[in-house]
């Protein structure tokens, strides 16, 4: 049977997550705010705006409207000069192997992000042409935990929520596939992302028999 899988991109398809981390970190610096990679952690599948937001209360910096403006196009220059400089050995381990088993069953595959940069990214590492359908950062107008980036990836696919498997990295991700009544597949720590119906900690750990089992479900 025809499944439509999605993925999310950062954290499951690249780990783009330390170039937002260096990106975030100087800006925090700007404003004497030591910013670590634990509280990075709260930024993945986040909004570009929501993340300075939450990195605004963490410092309790209370910043106009047109230093917030200024700062997320300086986050996004620098985040931009870091992805410029990738190539296909940041693609996270078997993410090739599992997606050339997907097309190789006809399988349909959408990207479900909630960055605005997605595409230059999945040029960067030659991955473009292996997706059927596109949703981004710049086609959603609320984010994660919301489901609208994947009920419009499905759309995009011409699938049913209950044909969808989602893979995501974030807990956000998870609960936004979850509310669209798709399944969820947790990539990372199975403690973090426990309300995913399944979790592996990357795709090294998921077997072309467990796919297959998704794809007859
Ligand atoms: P950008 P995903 C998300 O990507 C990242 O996890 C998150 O950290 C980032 O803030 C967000 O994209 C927006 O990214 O600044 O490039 O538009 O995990 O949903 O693929
Ligand atoms: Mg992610």
């Amino acid at each position: 049977m025809k499944k439509a899988f999605i993925f999310d991109l950062d954290g499951v398809i690249v780990d783009t997550a330390k170039f937002h981390y260096l990106a975030w970190r100087n800006l925090a610096k700007g404003i004497d705010f030591d910013f670590t990679t634990a509280q990075n952690e709260q930024f993945k599948g986040v909004s570009r705006v929501r993340s300075l937001e939450i990195l605004l209360e963490m410092a309790n910096y209370k910043a106009t409207q047109e230093e917030k403006d200024a700062w997320l196009v300086q986050k996004n220059v620098e985040y931009l000069s870091y992805i410029q400089k990738m190539d296909q050995s940041e693609i996270l381990p078997d993410v090739p192997r599992v997606l050339a088993y997907l097309i190789e069953k006809q399988q349909g595959i959408a990207l479900g992000s909630a960055s605005k940069n997605a595409r230059p990214i999945l040029e960067r590492v030659a991955l473009l042409d292996k997706f059927h359908a596109i949703v981004d950062g710049n086609d959603v107008t609320t984010a994660k935990p919301d489901p609208e980036v994947f009920v419009k990836g499905a759309q995009a696919l011409g699938a049913a929520a209950k044909h969808c498997i989602v893979f995501e990295d974030s807990i956000a991700g998870i609960q936004a596939a979850n509310t669209a009544g798709m399944t969820s597949i947790g990539i990372g720590d199975a403690a973090v992302l426990h309300e995913a119906d399944h979790v592996f900690s990357d795709f090294t750990e998921m077997s072309n028999d467990f796919l297959d089992t998704l794809i007859q479900k």
